[in-house]
C-alpha cells in the first residue's frame, strides 16, 4: 500500500463565531471514482459518532441515493436525491438552489446535525463545489482511471481540500504506479492533503475518517475557511435548439467579479 500521511488543519482558539448548521461537505470527482462508495464507507464509520445525512446528485435519477439506502449504513430518512436534468455541475456550483434546499431540509428535520456529505453527480476533471453550498470538499479520482490522470490536472485536482486517489487494490490489476500517482498528487497540490484509498484498507479508511473528523472540529470552532477551488474550464453544453448543436460556457467570466478581492479602484486587479 502506498504511504499516507495526512491531517487536517489542527484546530485553533479561533476570533470568529462558531458555525450554527452543519458542515457540509462536497464529494465531487469523475464518473465511477468511487464518491457513493466512500460515502457509504463514512456513513459505516461516522453514524455512530457523529448525526449525518447526504444529499445525492444524479442527472436523470435516484440511483446513489438508492444505493446508500440498500447498503443500509444509514437511516434511509436522511439520504436525499437531487435529480439535476443537466451537467451535474451546473447543480454543484451554478445554480445550488436545489442541494442546498435539500441540506437545509435536512438540518430542519434532523437537528442538530454535525455533517451533511452532499454527492456531486460524476462529471469531469474541471467540475468542483461552489463554497456557496460546501465548507470542504474532496476531489476522487481512482487508479482505474490510469495513471496519468492527476498530471492532467484541473482545480478539483490542485486545490480542493482533500484529493483521494480511490480504489488502490486495483492498482497492480491495471498497471497503474499508484505511489508515483499519489507522489504526483502532493506535487501538484502544493502541500494540501492527498489520500490513497480503498475500502478493503481499513488503515486508509482510518486516515480519511480522521481528516473528515479534523476538518469537522475545526469546523465547529469557526476557524475553517471554505475554500474555491476556481472556476471551470471553458466547456460544451449540448442544447439541441440550438443551431450548432449546443455552445460553449466560459465560466470565469461569471465569476471574475465574485473573486475581486481587491477594493474597487485599488488598481491591483486589472
Ligand atoms: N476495487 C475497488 N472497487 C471499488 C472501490 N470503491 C468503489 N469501487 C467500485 O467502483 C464502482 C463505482 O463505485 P461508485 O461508488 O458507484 O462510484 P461513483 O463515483 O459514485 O459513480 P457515479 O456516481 O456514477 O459517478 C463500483 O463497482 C464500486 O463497487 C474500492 O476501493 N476498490
Ligand atoms: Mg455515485
Amino acid at each position: 500500500m502506498p504511504e499516507n500521511s495526512i491531517t487536517a488543519a489542527t484546530p485553533t482558539a479561533a476570533s470568529a463565531p462558531q458555525p450554527v448548521r452543519a458542515m457540509r461537505l462536497g464529494v465531487a470527482g469523475p464518473v465511477g471514482t468511487g464518491k457513493s462508495s466512500l460515502i457509504a464507507t463514512l456513513c459505516r464509520r461516522l453514524a455512530h459518532q457523529v448525526s449525518l445525512a447526504v444529499v445525492t446528485n444524479d442527472i436523470y435519477t435516484d440511483e446513489d441515493a438508492r444505493f446508500l439506502k440498500s447498503a443500509g449504513v444509514l437511516d434511509p430518512e436522511r439520504i436525499r436525491p437531487v435529480e439535476t436534468g443537466a451537467c451535474p455541475h451546473t447543480a454543484i456550483r451554478d445554480d445550488v438552489t436545489a442541494n442546498l434546499l435539500a441540506a437545509e431540509d435536512l438540518e430542519a428535520d434532523f437537528a442538530p446535525l454535525d455533517l451533511v456529505v452532499i454527492e456531486s453527480g460524476g462529471d469531469n476533471l474541471t467540475a468542483t463545489f461552489s463554497p456557496a453550498l460546501v465548507d470542504a470538499q474532496l476531489f476522487v479520482l481512482d487508479v482505474a482511471g490510469g495513471g496519468d490522470v492527476v498530471r492532467k490536472g484541473g482545480p478539483g485536482i490542485a486545490r480542493a481540500d482533500l484529493l483521494v486517489v480511490n480504489k488502490t487494490d486495483l492498482g497492480p490489476h491495471v498497471g497503474v504506479d499508484v505511489d508515483r500517482m499519489v507522489r504526483e498528487g502532493r506535487e501538484a497540490r502544493d502541500g494540501r492533503p492527498v489520500v490513497a484509498l480503498s475500502r478493503h484498507d481499513e488503515a486508509s479508511v482510518d486516515m480519511l475518517v480522521a481528516w473528515v473528523l479534523g476538518t469537522l472540529a475545526t469546523y465547529r470552532t469557526g476557524a475553517h475557511v471554505a475554500v474555491d477551488p476556481g472556476p471551470m474550464a471553458p466547456h460544451f453544453h449540448a442544447d439541441e435548439g440550438h443551431p450548432d448543436g449546443g455552445f460553449v460556457h466560459d465560466h470565469a467570466a461569471d465569476e471574475g467579479a465574485a473573486h475581486q478581492h481587491a477594493p474597487a479602484g485599488s488598481g491591483r486587479y486589472a
